[in-house]
């Protein structure tokens, strides 16, 4: 009888918000990593992803029954290849978030042909179910020198894996958010790592942005009606964007940027994971901060960063990037988020989790069931560090 009241609950939660949250305890502060880490890398050789897996997106999704076992973690990643030289952002799915099944048709979205304004790169998923719409929705980052730097670009989906770009009957697709392109603001070059939720109807993007005179990544925000045409936040009283999670003072753990933002929903109270570095980088970790104005006031925790790596020698080192937190239908906080062995372009990022403190880590399982259409990818040995063949572009 309890389970079937308990499942009624998560149901009804639900149902109550279009991507189901029910933390059972908002105070998670610790985290213990996953002790099989790191839990998923690089593809065969001459696969989309064979050099980088990083930036990703993980929701807890229950299809909406009653039954639990049915419910599985989905994952969009950004993935990089060298004997390619593309950079493109595929679809895995897990039943325990630590055995990862590579979707055969990966990547599931690529970046733009030539001219487009994501030609040269798209990273950094941000996904959404609109249960109301029975619409997938995506948005990405994406690079072409063409422009400054990044922008974010929307794509939609009716399953989660063929995705269509916005605008879907014109020839090139347009992104949806951009830099502002003067020189003063902090969001004035590059826009980039979004991370968006459908709130009571209305749309959130909280996102990094780069410029002015500061060097560092910051967090702003913007939200929208639906979900394509975004406005800026500006703070009461003034007319300009000024970050709303901005860098921490001197000598502050987050001095030299915050960067990355994951943002889950508890109550009334809005919780960002983020990545914050030193202003020398020789410290990245993840901290965390609290909203109850629906993500324009942030507080940052005073016990910061909560993560970070492990130290020479660890495949984690000394920086852990783009967290990505979502929770289960236990209401157990799980955390990922990308790392290398080597401050170094030539080794590869790999990802990692973490169990909120109140979490209960669970045993790795025997291979999962995989979803209609997906099948597991070959995980090759992991040598640690691996020479890259040098690419001609065409
Ligand atoms: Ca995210
Ligand atoms: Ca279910």
């Amino acid at each position: 009888m309890r389970k079937v009241f308990l499942s009624l609950v998560i149901t009804l939660l639900l149902l109550a918000i279009p991507v189901g949250y029910g933390l059972s305890n908002a105070q998670v502060a610790g985290w213990n990593k996953y002790e099989g880490n790191p839990i998923m890398f690089y593809g065969p050789p001459g696969s989309w992803d064979d050099f980088n897996v990083y930036a990703v997106d993980v929701m807890f999704f229950d299809k909406n029954n009653a039954d639990p076992a049915d419910d599985e973690y989905y994952m969009w990643y950004s993935g990089t290849s060298f004997t390619r030289n593309s950079k493109d952002i595929g679809f895995a799915t897990s039943k325990d978030g630590i055995n990862w099944s590579r979707y055969v048709g990966n990547p599931v979205i690529r970046n733009g042909d030539f001219g487009y304004w994501d030609y040269e790169r798209i990273n950094a998923p941000t996904v959404l179910y609109d249960r109301q719409e029975g619409v997938w929705k995506m948005w990405y980052a994406g690079y072409s020198s063409y422009f400054a730097g990044f922008g974010i670009g929307y794509a939609t989906s009716s399953n989660a894996i063929n995705w269509q770009k916005y605008p879907t009957n014109a020839v090139t697709p347009a992104l949806v958010f951009e830099a502002t392109g003067i020189a003063d603001d902090f969001d004035g070059y590059s826009v980039f790592s979004p991370e968006v939720l459908k709130i009571n109807g209305k749309y959130h993007m909280w996102y990094a942005g780069n410029g002015g005179r500061f060097a560092g990544n910051q967090i702003g925000y913007a939200y929208s009606d639906d979900g394509i045409h975004w406005t800026r936040y500006t703070k009461p009283g003034t007319d300009i964007a000024e970050p709303v999670l901005p860098v921490g003072g001197p000598g502050a753990w987050d001095e030299g940027e915050t960067v990355s933002p994951s943002v889950i929903q508890v109550g009334d109270t809005l919780f960002m994971y983020y990545q914050g570095s030193n202003i020398d980088q020789t410290l990245t970790g993840i901290g965390r901060a609290w909203s109850t104005d629906g993500g324009k006031t942030w507080t940052k925790d005073p016990n910061n960063p909560l993560l970070r790596g492990s130290g020479a020698g660890a495949w984690d080192f000394n920086r852990l990037y783009y967290p990505s937190a979502t929770v289960n239908n236990r209401g157990e906080l799980y955390l990922w988020f990308h790392a290398r062995s080597r401050n170094s372009d030539l080794t590869p990022f790999k990802l990692g989790l973490a169990f909120g403190e109140n979490a209960t880590p669970i045993p790795p399982t025997a291979t999962p069931t995989l979803a209609p259409g997906v099948t597991p990818s070959p995980t090759p040995s992991d040598p640690g560090f691996i020479m890259l063949p040098i690419i001609q572009r065409q």
